[in-house]
C-alpha cells in the first residue's frame, strides 16, 4: 500500500472506531442521563457531571473524551462559555503568528477570530463524515491552536499527563458577568424551537449548575486545581486581570505560548499593537466580525456580532438585583472555600 492509501485507511478506521463509540454511549449511556430544559438548544443533558447540550455539542465532547488524538505541541484555549474565548483566540493568535503578518493585512482583519482558531468541541461533527473531520484535524500543521469549552477532567490523559507537551490557556469571569453574557447570547442565538429564556429562570438554572458546560464553579475549578499541580502546563487568567493590565497579560500569554517578546519588540511597541489589534473597539467594528454568521457544524450557526457585546466588567449591575448577586457571590464562597482562587471584580 501506498502511504497515501496507508493514511486514508487509518482515517477511515479512526472514523469507524469513534462510530461505534459514539453510538454504544448513545444507546447504552444517553438514554439513562438526567435531562433539564436547555438554554440554546432543547435539553442539557449530565454527562460524567457536567451539563452538555445534545447532539452534536455532545458528539464533540464524546470525540475529544474517547478518540482525540493530541499532539505534545497543541495549545488549547480552555473556556467555559461567555468567558472571553473570542478575545483570547485573537489575542493568542495574533501574538503566536506576529512575526508572519503585517498588521495592516493580518488575518484577523478578514477572517475573524473564529475562523482562525478552531473550537476542537464542533470538529468531528463540521463535516457530513466522520472521515473527512480526522482528516481535516490530522493536516492541521504544529502547533495546533484549539478553543474547547470541555471540562478538564473530561480530557484524555493523552493530552493532560504531565510528560503530554500539551498547554491549555484557561479563562475564568466572573460569574455574574458570564451570567448575563450567557442569557443575552442564548437568547439571540437559540435554535427556533426553543422558547426565550427568562433572567429569573437562567438565574436559577445557573445557580444549580445547569447551564451550558456547567456547573459553572465545577468548570473553574478543574482548571484551577490542575494549574496548581502543572503551572508550566495551564496557564489560569482572569478575563478581569486582562482588562485591567493587558500588557503584562499578554507578556505572560506569549512566554507561555513560548513566544516571548524580544527587548527589541518591546521597545517596538510590538506588544501594544497586539492588544490594540484584538481589542473589542477594533474587533467588533470590523465588518468580518458584523455580518454573516459562524458556521460551527451543519446545523449550528449563529451570527458573528453575537459574539460581540459590551465587553465590559461589571455589566451585571444592569441586570441583576442585590438579593441575585448576593446569592451568587455565596455560591461562589462556599464552592471556592479554601481553593485560593477568588473571582476578578
Ligand atoms: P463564546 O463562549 O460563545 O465563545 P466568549 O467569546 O467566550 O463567547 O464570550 C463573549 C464575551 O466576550 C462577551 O461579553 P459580554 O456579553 O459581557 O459583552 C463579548 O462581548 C466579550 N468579548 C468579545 N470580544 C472581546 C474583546 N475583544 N475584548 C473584550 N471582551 C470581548
Amino acid at each position: 500500500m501506498s502511504s497515501q492509501e496507508n493514511k486514508i485507511k487509518e482515517e477511515e478506521d479512526e472514523a469507524n472506531s469513534f462510530r461505534k463509540t459514539y453510538e454504544k454511549i448513545m444507546r447504552d449511556i444517553i438514554p439513562t442521563l438526567p435531562k433539564e430544559r436547555g438554554w440554546m438548544f432543547e435539553h442539557l443533558l449530565q454527562y460524567n457531571g457536567f451539563w452538555i447540550p445534545p447532539t452534536s455539542i455532545l458528539e464533540g465532547v464524546i470525540f475529544v473524551q474517547h478518540h482525540f488524538k493530541p499532539r505534545p505541541t497543541d495549545i488549547f484555549l480552555a473556556t467555559s462559555p461567555k468567558t472571553g474565548s473570542t478575545w483570547f483566540k485573537a489575542l493568542i493568535f495574533a501574538t503566536m503568528n506576529r512575526t508572519n503578518f503585517e498588521l495592516s493585512n493580518h488575518p484577523l482583519l478578514t477572517t475573524g477570530p473564529h475562523g482562525l482558531f478552531p473550537l476542537l468541541d464542533m470538529y468531528i461533527c463540521q463535516n457530513d463524515h466522520y472521515q473527512d473531520s480526522i482528516s481535516s484535524l490530522k493536516s492541521l500543521p504544529s502547533p495546533r491552536l484549539f478553543a474547547t469549552h470541555v471540562p478538564y477532567s473530561m480530557f484524555p490523559d493523552s493530552a493532560t499527563d504531565a510528560s503530554s507537551g500539551c498547554r491549555f490557556v484557561y479563562i475564568c469571569r466572573n460569574p455574574k458577568d458570564v451570567l448575563v453574557s450567557m442569557w443575552l447570547f442564548m437568547n439571540k442565538s437559540r435554535i427556533k424551537d426553543v422558547s426565550p429564556i427568562s433572567l429569573e429562570e437562567a438565574f436559577e438554572l445557573f445557580c444549580r449548575g445547569v447551564s451550558p458546560y456547567g456547573p459553572y464553579w465545577d468548570h473553574v475549578l478543574g482548571y484551577w486545581k490542575a494549574s496548581l499541580e502543572s503551572p508550566s502546563k495551564i496557564l489560569f487568567l482572569k478575563y478581569e486581570d486582562m482588562k485591567n493590565d493587558p500588557v503584562v497579560h499578554v507578556r505572560r500569554l506569549a512566554e507561555f505560548i513560548g513566544k516571548p517578546f524580544s527587548a527589541e519588540e518591546e521597545r517596538n511597541g510590538a506588544v501594544e499593537e497586539i492588544i490594540r489589534l484584538c481589542s473589542f473597539e477594533n474587533l467588533s467594528n470590523l465588518e468580518i466580525n458584523k455580518t454573516g454568521a459562524e458556521r460551527f457544524s451543519p446545523e449550528i450557526a449563529i451570527d458573528k456580532s453575537n459574539f460581540f457585546r459590551k465587553g465590559q466588567v461589571g455589566d451585571w449591575k444592569n441586570y441583576l438585583t442585590e438579593e441575585m448577586a448576593k446569592r451568587i457571590d455565596q455560591i461562589s464562597d462556599d464552592k471556592l472555600y479554601g481553593s485560593g482562587l477568588k473571582f476578578g471584580t
